[in-house]
């Protein structure tokens, strides 16, 4: 966790075999963690089922969280939903609906749904982002004019490792560093930015050593160990929080399915590195952990998959019942004050008159 060091030390609580790491404590215990394993399991769950929507022609072009549930999951659970803001990308879905973001709205927008796919007034969600690390600087900014104003809210943002490779990176981080907004980089590295391998991303043995270069804290952490995600972000919060500023978290993990559902990994991959990620998969991890200290076995994970498949299909029945776009949805929330040009071409539009 140094500054400087060219080695990085990788935090981590729970091994991959599903047994405690010797003399690392962890604020996230029992409970809190059988609340996590529910918000994976139902990450992977979702990815499940609109991935098999998709297949059928009923869904938008989808990326996965596959393998990166511990991620998702941990870092989404360190911020508090009424007041801090989350930033996101594309991949942590289930992050933003821990923080607010209903599922039906979400799956709204996968249907083409514009007007059901609003994020609705109170939820601290800007919407995902596909230029890649464009939301980075829009996360700087946030945080520096909600510290301005004297709040004390936090901005969690998540970038790929792919991501880092981007100039607006660079600018973001460095003018977090000078400001010390209050922001959390949340990097998931999950070794693949489509077809591009982390071996030829970037020369750094480590993306969280990059901090150092804006002058913050850089920290590595296990990415598919969902009570080491948590700590270090939480720590990175609460650090933002009290004035601190920011912080850059890499999260070694691994992306298990596809880039998208335009994707084919087999072209690519090593089917060998496919087999090692099962190994350390984030979610049996938790479970074979739990089951060692009597709290989960296969009737739960029946009774909760059972659960949690019912409020997926509720979410995607309520997303497919939702209203269809009209013409007035091209213009509608796009302008605070619309020009005169654009009223006009909106009238024109809905009278029939083009
Ligand atoms: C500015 C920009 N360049 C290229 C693309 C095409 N593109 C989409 S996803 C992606 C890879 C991103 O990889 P990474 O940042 O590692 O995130 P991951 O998808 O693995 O979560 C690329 C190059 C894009 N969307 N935006």
């Amino acid at each position: 966790m140094s500054k400087n060091s060219a080695v990085q030390k990788r935090h981590s609580v729970l091994a991959a075999d599903g047994t405690r790491v010797a003399g690392v404590q962890s604020r996230m215990e029992e409970e809190f963690l059988l609340e996590a394993l529910g918000w994976m399991m139902k990450s992977r769950l979702y990815d499940q089922r609109v991935i098999a929507l998709q297949r059928q022609g009923q869904f938008g072009v989808y990326s996965p969280g596959m393998g990166q549930e511990a991620s998702i999951i941990g870092s989404a659970m360190a911020v508090d939903p009424a007041r801090d803001w989350m930033v996101p990308q594309y991949r942590e879905l289930m992050a933003t609906v821990h923080h607010g973001l209903p599922l039906e709205v979400i799956s709204a927008q996968y249907l083409g749904k514009i007007g059901p796919a609003r994020i609705p007034e109170g939820v601290k969600v800007l919407p995902s982002q596909v230029s890649i690390a464009a939301q980075l600087p829009h996360a700087t900014g946030l945080a520096w004019g909600l510290r301005l104003r004297g709040e004390d809210a936090v901005v969690l943002t998540y970038i790929g490792e792919g991501g880092s490779s981007e100039g607006d990176f660079h600018e973001a981080l460095n003018l977090a560093g000078v400001t010390q907004a209050p922001v959390v980089f949340f990097l998931q590295n999950n070794q693949w930015a489509i077809s591009t391998s982390r071996r030829v991303q970037s020369a750094t043995p480590s993306f969280s050593l990059r901090a150092a270069g804006y002058g913050f804290e850089g920290i590595e952490v296990d990415g598919n160990d969902v009570m080491a995600v948590y700590d270090v972000v939480v720590t990175a919060v609460e650090r933002a929080r009290a004035g601190g500023g920011p912080t850059l978290i890499e999260a070694v993990t691994y992306r298990m399915s596809f880039h998208n559902t335009t994707d084919n990994p087999s072209l690519y991959r090593d089917p060998a590195e496919y087999q090692e990620a099962l190994r350390r998969d984030p979610i049996e991890r938790v479970q074979k952990y739990l089951a060692g200290l009597g709290l989960w076995d296969q009737g739960r994970e029946a009774n909760l998959t059972d659960e949690l498949r019912h409020e997926i299909d509720s979410a995607l029945e309520a997303a497919v019942a939702a209203p269809l776009p009209g013409p007035s949805d091209l213009f509608d929330n796009i302008y605070a004050h619309p020009p005169e040009r654009v009223l006009r071409q909106r009238a024109e539009l809905l009278d029939g008159q083009v």
